[in-house]
């Protein structure tokens, strides 16, 4: 069984990080009802929602992807690269200690769960702005007796590792290779962004579908063509806070090791 911890969006959600960006006003009652389409298509999806309440003054805290990385064996609690963010983690530790056994990323480490993507027995952490190889050490100690393998990748004009690539399917990375060098990846098939779409490389991959913004016609043309099954939802919101589908949901297999 599949559980995906979620949280409301903050009524700040205008006052957000932008790295790359330019402002433009968030809608947030359209956010609210995109971000339950969300949720509802985890649920039809077979996966159960644990909502956690919206942080009123955590701008951000609806990208719960960035407060944890959760791995079978354990659960590491980020340090996240902006300052504004790092009050985030309190509430994710607190929900995901049910479920694993936690080890904490500490000061000088930062790191972003946005840019952990784990494939097989193998961590990729984009080398970002938010991530730092203190960070990248500590996880790879914190990892090392589960036999994990932790590398870092270069990215370039993203704001994380998984803006540029991630799992689509069982075989099928989606990626933008302008902004990552998929040398390393040889072993997958691979769908690229449409280039008029260069923003579209974030998907959530789930056993029955893989969940993917409608806003971006073009790269699911091609990810139908390549044979991906597709649950569509509403996006365009949290797009303007510099967020895709995976930030907005931890997911991991239920049980304690
Ligand atoms: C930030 O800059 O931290 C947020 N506005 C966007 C975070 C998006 N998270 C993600 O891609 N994992």
């Amino acid at each position: 069984m599949l559980i995906a911890i979620t949280r409301g969006i903050s009524p700040r959600f205008n006052q957000c990080e932008l790295t790359l960006i330019d402002r433009t006003p968030i809608d947030i009652d359209l956010a609210c009802a995109q971000h339950r389409q969300y949720e509802l298509a985890l649920e039809r999806l077979g996966v159960r929602v644990e909502h956690l309440p919206a942080e009123i003054d955590m701008p951000d805290s609806v990208f719960v992807e960035d407060a944890a990385v959760v791995l079978d064996e354990v659960a590491i609690i980020t340090r996240p690269g902006a300052a504004s963010r790092r009050a985030e983690t309190e509430s994710i530790e607190k929900a995901l200690s049910r479920y694993r056994k936690i080890v904490r990323i500490e000061a000088p480490g930062t790191i972003d769960g946005g840019d952990v993507l784990c494939l097989e027995k193998t961590v990729y952490v984009g080398l970002s702005t938010r991530s730092n190889s203190n960070a990248i050490e500590q996880l790879r100690s914190a990892l090392g007796p589960y036999r994990y393998r932790v590398e870092g990748v270069p990215i370039k004009y993203c704001l994380h590792l998984k803006s540029a690539l991630t799992r689509a399917s069982k075989d099928t990375l989606l990626c933008n290779p302008a902004w990552v060098d998929r040398g390393r990846f040889r072993s997958w098939r691979f769908v690229e962004v449409a280039p008029e779409e260069p923003a579209a490389a974030n998907i959530v991959h789930l056993p029955a579908s893989a969940i993917f913004p409608s806003h971006y016609p073009r790269t699911q043309e091609r990810l139908e063509r390549a044979g991906v099954t597709l649950t569509l939802v509403d996006a365009t919101e949290v797009a303007k806070a510099e967020g895709a589908v995976t930030c907005c949901s931890l997911i991991f297999t239920a049980g304690r090791p």
